[in-house]
C-alpha cells in the first residue's frame, strides 16, 4: 500500500494521468488535407500505429498485439515507472511530519485511489509535470469532488508555473476556475510551499497567506507573497526505504541535480528552474544503496546534464564502480563534454547501458546558432565511443531552428545514416519568446510564436515537410516516437525483459505501420499488400516476445 500504516494522512499525492485527448484531435484533424494539419498532429502521424483498422500508440499497439494471444491482456505503459515528482513530494511531506500517501497513476489505479479517498485524507495534491493543458487536472478534480466534495484540492507543478508565468489577469483566473481546485501553488520547486499549505490545512489556519499560493476570494484569484524556494538537494533526497513495500518495481528514476549549466538558445528551462544545484556524491551513493537493497535493477537519472560538471561525473562513476550496486543506469549525455576514452570505459563499468543525446542538428552552423557548445565532430566521436562499448544511443533532433535550410537537413540525414545511433527522434522547433533566441529575433528575421513562425532561412510549414523527409530518409537508426514511448521507455522495456536489440527490432517493425509510414508506402505504390505483411510480421514479433506481465490493466472509469 502506498500509505503509511494507521491513521488519516495529511495529504494524498496523485501522479500521472494518461487521458488521451490527442487521439480525438487526431481523428478530427485527419478530416483536413495534409498541408493543413497542425504540427502536433503531423507528429502524431509518425507516432500512431494502425493495427486491424484501429489506432494505437507504440506501447498500446504492443499490448494490443499481445492481448488475446495467451498473454495477460495488461497495458504496457511507461507510466508504470514511478512518477519521481510524486515521490519527492511524499518524501518531503513525511520528513516534515505529515503522513502522506500517493497514487502513481490516476488512469490505472482507480481502485487504490478509491480506497485511499475512503480514508478521508486531509488534502489531495495533484502533480502536473507531464501536462501541457488543463484537461487531465479537470478530470482528476471532478473525480475527487464526486467522491468527497469537502477534501481541499491543491494543484502545483509545471502546468501552474507555465500559466502563472504568462501573467495574472482574466485568462489566468478562467483557467484556474476551469481546473476547479481550491489552492494553486506557483513555485517551480514547490515541496516547501506544499508542506506549509498542508500544515495550515491541518492546523486550521489560513492557507492563502502561505507564500507562493493562489486562493480565490469573491473577486478572483489572489496571489500571496512570492518567495522562491531553494531546497537543498541533499536534504530533499528521497529516503527510498519509506517506499520499500510500495511495489515500485525494478526500474526507477532518480535525480542528482536540478536545472542545467547551459543556455541553449531554444530552451527556457534554466531560466525557469534557477541556477544549477547538485546533490553531493554521498547523497547519490546513499540513494543508490537504498534502491539496490530494494531490488531495483535499473535507474534512469533524469538530470538534464548528468555528465556536467565533468569532474563530478567522474567522481560519481568511480563511486558506482567502487560500490558495484548491480544497477544499470540511463541518462541524458552531452558528447561535447566527454572527450577521453577512459570516461566511456568508466561509464560502462559503472553500469551505463543507455544515453539520450540531445544532438538537435547534424550541421555545425545550426548548432552554433543554437549555442549548443558542441560540434558534429564531438557527436561523431561520442557515438563511436558509446557504440563501441554497447551503450544504447538515442539521438534527439529539432528541425526548423533559425539557420535551418534544406542543405542543413540533408546534413542531419547524412549524419544519422553515417553515425548510426540505435534510435532517433525529431521534434518541430517551438518558438517560445521566453527563450534566448528571441533576443536575436531581428538578426534572424524571426516572426510568429509557438509552432507557427518564419525566419530568414525557413518557415514552420516547410519545417513540417522536412521533419517528414527525415522520417522517410533515415535508415541508419530506428525511428523512436516522441509520444507514448520515448527514450525513457528503453529502461522500462529492458525491465520487462526485452533486450536492446529486440527494442530496436520492435521499432523497425512498427515504423511502416505508423500513419506516416503507411502514407509513404502508398506514395511508393506498395500500399495494402505490403501493409498487411508488415502488420502480420509486427503481430508475430510482439506475441513472441517473452515479457514480464504489465502492472496495469484497462481502467474501469467511474
Ligand atoms: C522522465 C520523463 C518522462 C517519463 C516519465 C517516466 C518516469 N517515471 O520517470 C515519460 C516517458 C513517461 C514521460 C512522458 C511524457 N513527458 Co516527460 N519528462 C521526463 C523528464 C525527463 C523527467 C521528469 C521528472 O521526473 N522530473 C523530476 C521531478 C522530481 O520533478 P517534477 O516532476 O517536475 O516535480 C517537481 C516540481 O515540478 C514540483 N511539482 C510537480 N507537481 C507538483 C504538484 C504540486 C501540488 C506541487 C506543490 C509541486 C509539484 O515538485 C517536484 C519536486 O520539486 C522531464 C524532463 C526533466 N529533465 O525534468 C520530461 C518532461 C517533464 N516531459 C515532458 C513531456 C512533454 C512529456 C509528454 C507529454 C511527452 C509526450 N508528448 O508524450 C509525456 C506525458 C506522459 C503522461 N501521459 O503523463 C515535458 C513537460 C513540459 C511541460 N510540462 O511544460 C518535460 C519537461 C520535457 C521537456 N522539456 O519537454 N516523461
Ligand atoms: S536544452 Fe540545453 S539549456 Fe535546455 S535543459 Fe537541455 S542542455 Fe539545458
Amino acid at each position: 500500500m502506498n500509505a503509511p500504516a494507521g491513521g488519516r494522512v495529511d495529504c494524498l499525492v496523485i501522479g500521472y494521468s494518461e487521458s488521451d485527448t490527442s487521439r480525438d484531435e487526431l481523428a478530427a484533424a485527419l478530416e483536413l488535407a495534409d498541408d493543413d494539419l497542425p504540427p502536433p498532429i503531423r507528429s502524431l502521424l509518425r507516432t500512431t500505429i494502425s493495427l486491424g483498422g484501429d489506432q494505437y500508440g507504440y506501447l498500446e499497439a504492443l499490448s494490443a498485439a499481445r492481448a488475446g494471444s495467451g498473454h495477460d491482456g495488461g497495458v504496457l505503459t511507461v507510466s508504470e515507472l514511478p512518477s519521481l515528482g510524486t515521490l519527492y513530494l511524499v518524501n518531503y511531506l513525511e520528513s516534515h511530519g505529515h503522513p502522506a500517501a500517493f497514487v502513481n497513476s490516476f488512469t490505472f489505479q482507480r481502485a487504490e485511489l478509491a480506497e485511499l479517498l475512503a480514508q478521508r485524507p486531509r488534502s489531495v495534491a495533484i502533480t502536473t509535470t507531464f501536462y501541457l493543458a488543463p484537461a487531465p487536472v479537470i478530470e482528476i478534480v471532478r473525480h475527487i469532488r464526486a467522491v468527497d466534495p469537502d477534501i481541499p484540492v491543491i494543484v502545483g507543478g509545471p502546468l501552474i508555473d507555465n500559466y502563472c508565468q504568462a501573467g495574472a489577469g482574466p485568462t489566468l483566473d478562467r483557467v484556474l476556475d476551469r481546473m476547479g481546485a481550491d489552492i494553486y501553488i506557483w513555485e517551480s520547486q514547490g515541496e516547501a510551499t506544499l508542506q506549509r499549505v498542508v500544515s495550515a490545512l491541518v492546523d486550521g489556519t489560513d492557507a492563502g497567506s502561505v507564500p507562493n499560493v493562489l486562493t480565490r476570494d469573491g473577486t478572483g484569484w489572489r496571489l500571496s507573497a512570492r518567495r522562491p524556494e531553494a531546497n537543498d538537494l541533499d536534504e530533499c533526497a528521497v529516503r527510498w526505504e519509506r517506499f520499500a513495500g510500495s511495489g515500485l518495481g525494478p526500474t526507477l528514476s532518480m535525480r542528482t541535480a536540478r536545472s542545467c549549466a547551459f543556455a541553449c538558445a531554444f530552451c527556457d528551462y534554466p531560466a525557469r528552474a534557477g541556477g544549477l544545484a547538485l546533490a553531493t556524491i554521498d547523497t547519490v551513493e546513499r540513494e543508490l544503496a537504498a534502491l539496490a537493497a530494494m531490488g531495483v535493477r535499473r535507474v534512469a537519472f533524469i538530470d538534464d546534464t548528468f555528465n556536467v560538471p565533468a569532474r563530478r561525473f567522474k567522481d560519481l562513476l568511480r563511486m558506482m564502480v567502487r560500490r558495484d550496486f548491480g544497477i544499470e543506469w540511463f541518462s541524458y549525455f552531452r558528447c561535447g563534454h566527454a572527450r577521453e576514452p577512459s570516461v566511456y570505459d568508466l561509464m560502462y563499468e559503472s553500469g551505463c547501458r543507455g544515453v539520450l543525446l540531445g544532438i538537435e542538428s547534424g550541421d555545425d552552423r545550426v548548432l552554433a546558432a543554437m549555442d549548443k557548445r558542441a560540434t558534429v565532430a564531438d557527436y561523431r566521436y561520442g557515438i563511436e565511443q558509446l557504440r563501441a562499448r554497447g551503450i544504447f544511443t538515442h539521438a534527439s533532433f529539432v528541425v526548423g531552428f533559425p539557420g535551418e535550410t534544406d542543405q542543413t537537413v540533408d546534413n542531419t540525414i547524412d549524419f544519422l545514416n553515417s553515425t548510426r545511433p540505435d534510435t532517433f527522434a525529431v521534434n518541430h522547433w517551438y518558438y517560445l519568446h521566453s527563450t534566448p533566441v528571441h533576443r536575436r529575433a531581428p538578426e534572424h528575421q524571426l516572426a510568429g510564436e509557438g509552432y507557427t513562425w518564419s525566419h530568414r532561412t525557413m518557415d514552420s510549414r516547410h519545417a513540417l515537410d522536412v521533419a517528414d523527409r527525415i522520417f522517410a530518409e533515415v535508415d541508419g537508426a530506428a525511428w523512436m516516437p516522441v509520444t507514448g514511448l520515448d527514450f525513457w521507455g528503453v529502461p522500462y522495456l529492458l525491465g520487462k525483459g526485452m533486450s536492446a536489440a529486440e527494442i530496436v527490432r520492435f521499432l523497425e517493425l512498427a515504423k511502416p505501420l505508423t500513419l506516416a509510414g503507411a502514407g509513404l508506402a502508398a506514395a511508393g505504390g506498395t500500399g495494402p499488400g505490403r501493409l498487411a505483411t508488415a502488420e502480420r510480421e509486427f503481430r508475430t514479433y510482439c506475441t513472441g516476445l517473452g515479457l514480464a506481465p504489465a502492472r496495469y490493466h484497462h481502467p474501469q472509469r467511474s
